[in-house]
């Protein structure tokens, strides 16, 4: 999957706003965003899938449609929130199944945001107390697994100096130093 810097132009979130700046695959490291690449597949069955889930502790899975028509009235209330600067006390996991879009995340600590292109086979995780947003690309959909842990703990907790000072982010910043 691609990574640039994002271009901080004003305008459609849904366009690329590549810099042309690309981001070397040790920052992603570095800042703990795992990625992998697993070929969708065609007779449902997802052997990789289950591996990572059972080395990662992933027990729960479902699969979101982002259309107009899979998400309804929620629509545009929805594309608006996953864009708001946000992080969660666990890890955001997605894995790509069909479409395509970005996820945007800040590095640290220059508080750039970074901006990853997935498509079908993209496997993603956002650690714990990162700062990020998702939008849909120009295609305007994308289907993805979600897997969690547990529960599904998806609150978003927009920046703002609260969220500053999670425990869950303090955390992250502390595993990221040491890397
Ligand atoms: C989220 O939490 O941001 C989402 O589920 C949207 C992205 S899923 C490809
Ligand atoms: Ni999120």
């Amino acid at each position: 999957m691609r990574a640039y810097y994002f271009d901080d132009l004003p305008g459609d979130q849904r366009a690329p706003h590549d810099s042309g700046k690309p981001v070397d695959p040790a920052v992603l490291d570095k800042i703990g965003v795992l990625r992998w690449q697993i070929p969708v597949s065609t007779n449902g069955q997802y052997p990789e899938i289950d591996a990572v889930a059972r080395e990662r502790d992933y027990k729960n899975r479902d699969v979101i449609t982002i259309t107009k028509e899979g998400l309804g009235e929620l629509y545009e209330s929805k594309i608006k929130m996953f864009y708001e600067e946000h992080m969660h006390e666990d890890e955001e996991i997605r894995y790509t199944l069909e479409g395509s879009g970005y996820f945007d995340v800040r590095e640290h600590p220059s508080d750039s945001w970074i901006r990853i292109a997935v498509s079908a086979g993209d496997l993603i995780v956002l650690p714990a107390g990162i700062y990020h947003r998702f939008t849909l690309d120009r295609r305007n959909m994308i289907k993805a697994m979600r897997l969690f842990k547990d529960e599904p703990k998806w609150t978003p907790y927009n920046r703002d100096a609260e969220t500053d000072a999670n425990p869950h982010r303090q955390q992250y910043l502390k595993t990221i130093a040491v890397n």
